[in-house]
């Protein structure tokens, strides 16, 4: 069977010129073979047509009434379209590149080849500016996955994570799990980014707090953060688009994503309860109700809400200015109509561990110290980041990892600020987090909070090059990153 490039059709927000953009979409996968003479960069020449085609281009976002965002995105809407796969049946993969700079396509989530993977430092291929660029890849593991630009962007927020450049990208189980009446995929994202010197502060608990009070003293000020002007869900401001339609009594399948380029972001939805099934596309042990999810950058999560509030509500962020600048879509019971209501939910704390069982851990074969730092970058100057000390060094060796070992990742972070830490082309178990031992919870990213550790662990299978970083951009552009080698 093959992969199938569809549109969101089954998303209730999307408007008919998506629709159609999307049709388009499918046409472009139709004439892909034809429509560029540039040279194929290398990887498997392949006759006829690919199985999934992403155009790389300019496209404006009607994000909000008379509010247009110009920006690069993939196959002229944003998010991308919905790309399903099937694990393990091999995929032709066509990238163009319509702009003027060189792009890096990363398979988030997915464990592939290290060339087709999408990351420079694994020195994958590249897709050339203006250039075209095919190969094959077959997708695994199955479960949400995505795809997203990662190119350095530096100072340039106008590059990298900062674009529309993304998209989901859902592999499907050979069987296919729960019962559901709808599926409904919703991806977040902030746009017009600026640079200010505004910490946005994190809720500490007395241990961090006294860890940073401690920690301040005799240091440069805080380098640059960065603003957003505007939020989104698919890529339209709350109330803007076509709002999510149910009926009572369903049972729908939400499918998040935070394809944020730096915010850490929570979601809820008054009224009702979100049973979380799945933490970046894995099941976990123990599905659990919460009424707040709390998705660090490149964090996805899988939860089912039960219709039984029949009303209109608003999905969004608890943060009243996000939510009242765009971060939060329309939930809209049959026959229900007036002004979405808004409750303010409960102040809980997201643990990771309320999913995950009690299993023992098995005994890693080593044990790899993550000691995260921060150097201030002054008034006007980049903070700098630093793993066991050193801000990454393209020219250092990468550390050697060996297939088939376990491998634990004993994050510690020693910086205020939360880390969405992402490790390359495998996934890791959840084995401590913040002193309390935990088993089963399967990710790629996990958001480590200021002042906390939690280990994760891994065993390699397949070999190349591993780049392990922070999902923030500008921590990753500034130093946050490390390269492992597995043989
Ligand atoms: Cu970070």
């Amino acid at each position: 069977m093959k992969a199938r490039e569809i549109p969101f059709m089954s998303h209730a927000s999307h408007t008919r010129r998506d629709f159609v953009s999307g049709l388009t979409t499918g046409m472009g996968l139709l004439l892909g073979g034809c429509t560029r003479t540039t040279p194929e960069t290398g990887a498997t020449p392949d006759a006829g047509p690919a199985d999934v085609t992403l155009r790389i281009g300019p496209v404006l976002v009607d994000i909000a009434k008379d509010h247009t965002i110009s920006t690069i995105g993939y196959n002229g809407s944003v998010p991308g379209p919905l790309i399903r796969m099937r694990e393990g049946v091999p995929v032709t993969v066509d990238l163009f590149n319509d702009t003027d700079a060189p792009e890096l396509v990363h398979w988030h989530g997915q464990i592939i080849p290290a060339d087709v993977d999408g990351a420079a430092e694994e020195q994958s291929l590249v897709v050339p500016a203006n250039g075209h660029l095919r190969y094959r890849l077959t997708p695994q593991p199955a479960g949400a996955r995505w795809v997203h630009s990662h190119v350095m962007a530096m100072s340039d927020l106008h590059r990298g994570t900062y674009t529309g450049q993304f998209g989901f990208v859902y592999v499907e189980p050979k069987s296919q799990p729960g019962s559901y009446d709808q599926e409904i995929f919703l991806a977040t994202h902030e746009w017009e980014p600026f640079y200010t010197t505004a910490e946005e502060g994190e809720e500490m608990d007395a241990e961090q707090k006294a860890r940073m009070a401690a920690q301040k003293k005799d240091e440069k000020p805080n380098g640059w953060e960065i603003g957003y002007q505007r939020f989104t869900i698919n890529g339209k401001c709350l109330g803007f688009g076509e709002p999510v339609r149910v009926k009572e009594g369903q049972r729908v399948l939400f499918h998040f994503l935070n394809a944020s380029a730096t915010e850490n972001i929570q979601l809820a939805l008054p009224g009702h309860m979100f049973q979380v099934v799945a933490l970046d596309g894995n099941p976990v042990p123990r599905p659990q109700a919460v009424e707040v999810l709390d998705l660090g950058t490149a964090e996805r999560i899988d939860a089912v809400v039960e219709m039984k509030n029949p009303g209109v509500w608003i999905l969004g962020t608890p943060k009243d200015d996000d939510r009242r600048d765009g971060m939060g879509i329309v939930v809209e019971y049959a026959d229900k109509t007036g002004q979405p209501r808004w409750i303010k939910p409960a102040k809980k704390v997201w643990d990771y561990t309320l999913f995950g069982d009690n299993r023992a851990a098995p005994a890693p074969d080593e044990v790899v110290p993550l000691v995260i730092g921060k150097i201030n970058g002054g008034t006007g100057g980049f903070n700098q980041w630093t793993i066991n000390g050193k801000v990454y060094d393209d020219k250092a060796e990468p550390r050697i990892l060996h297939k088939g070992k376990r491998y634990r990742l004993a994050f510690d972070n020693q910086t205020d600020d939360a880390h969405p830490v992402h490790l390359h082309r495998n996934n890791f178990e959840l084995t401590n987090v913040h002193g309390k031992a935990t088993g089963g919870v399967v990710k790629d990213v996990v958001t480590l909070k200021g002042f906390k550790k939690i280990d994760a662990d891994f065993t390699p299978v397949m070999d190349g090059l591993v780049l392990f970083h922070c999902h923030q951009q500008l921590h990753m552009d500034y130093g946050f990153k490390l390269l492992f080698k597995v043989t």
